[in-house]
């Protein structure tokens, strides 16, 4: 494959070629590997920026539906919209949390839209470089818009928020007053609450549970991320497209504060600095995984086991035989991988 031609084509927002790149960067086997990084260090000058919207939710709350109206909305604006997802699910079981997102059928046959389905198959870990990289490769193409869609389950909000301008967390409408066991941590970082179906029956309960989650967003600590009103909570309906408008003039006002006061930059240099950090420490426990510091370990573990050794001289042991140019006084100093440094 020739890399130099990809890149044109993925830069002249060829969605043929952008598939194909995102295909590329997909891929575990190793030539692969340095074709992407190849393919991604032509793209990384194009300079270009798009808005990248991440969303997260339980199954079932409406995310699909969501991208489906919001990203045609858009669409018509005359905006390109490009749409990935996050599946924690397909990582482990080859499964699928988020359904069958072809179900995007207007969105899809969209010309100003593009959407890339979760592959079946990834490695545990490699989730999020994927995402990444995949986003790179929209921001190349020219995208005025990407939406990041996961579930709400285990990490994988984490890595969608690190990879996001703007964070939107989907609810569903709930009677009682519990709050829908949202962690506070997923609170914390989102930036609009949306409470889904907001329509016939449920349009009562939906205006509840969002105030509920307002009077809980204004609890939380201030973020200097933040103008006045934002985190903020609103309804929508995505099946009957109310509401969508206003989420979009909501994010646009949020943006615009944010480039005007520098948080924008701000928040994409934090998050560049955050994925160098977490590269190396992937890169590392891939080194660790390979045969000859398996076997090492394998036997040092033993030892420790039997009590030849002690876990911190044998750990020291293997990363003074793996990285003999680092002692580990060095080590200790310069590469302190057990610390996030964000
Ligand atoms: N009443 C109503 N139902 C909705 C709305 N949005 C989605 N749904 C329904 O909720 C179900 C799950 O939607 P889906 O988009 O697949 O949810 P996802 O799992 O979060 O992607 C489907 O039956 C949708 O038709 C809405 O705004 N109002
Ligand atoms: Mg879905």
């Amino acid at each position: 494959m020739e890399i130099s031609a990809l890149a044109d084509g993925v830069l002249s927002g060829d969605r043929r070629a952008l598939a194909r790149a995102i295909t590329l960067v997909e891929s575990t086997r190793t030539e692969h590997r340095t074709q992407a990084a190849d393919l991604l260090e032509r793209l990384a000058g194009s300079g270009r920026e798009s808005i990248r919207i991440g969303l997260s939710g339980t199954p079932g709350v409406g995310k699909s539906t969501f991208i489906e109206s919001f990203g045609l909305m858009l669409a018509e604006q005359g905006l390109r919209v490009a749409v990935l997802a996050v599946d924690p699910s397909s990582a482990r079981t080859g499964g699928s949390i988020l359904g069958d997102k072809t179900r995007m059928e207007y969105l899809s046959r969209h010309p100003k839209a593009f959407i890339r389905p979760s592959p079946s198959q990834t490695h545990l870990g490699g989730v999020a470089r994927r995402t990444r990289e995949a986003v790179a490769l929209c921001e190349a193409a020219g995208f005025d818009v990407v939406l990041i869609e996961t579930v709400g389950v285990g990490q994988s909000e984490t890595v969608v928020a690190e990879l996001s301008d703007v964070f939107l967390l989907l609810l569903a409408p709930a009677g009682g007053d519990e709050l829908q066991g949202v962690k506070r941590g997923i609170m914390e970082v989102a930036d609009i609450i949306i409470v889904n179906k907001a329509d016939g029956d449920l349009k009562a309960t939906a205006t509840r549970t969002c105030a509920d989650y307002a009077g809980a967003l204004r609890l939380l600590r201030r973020r200097p991320q933040d103008p006045d009103g934002f985190p903020k909570a609103m309804t929508v309906s995505a099946l009957e497209q109310s509401g969508l408008d206003k989420a979009w003039s909501d994010i646009s006002e949020l943006i615009t504060w944010r480039r005007e006061t520098g948080h924008w930059q701000g928040r994409r240099a934090a998050q560049a600095r955050h994925w160098f950090h977490e590269e190396i420490r992937q890169t590392l426990l891939a080194r660790l995984q390979t045969p000859p510091a398996r076997n090492l370990a394998n036997k040092l573990s033993h030892d420790v086991e039997t009590g030849q050794t002690t876990a911190t001289k044998a750990a020291a042991a293997l990363i003074a035989t793996l990285w003999p140019e680092m002692t580990r006084d060095a080590a200790t100093e310069s590469l302190d991988l057990t610390q996030d440094t964000t």
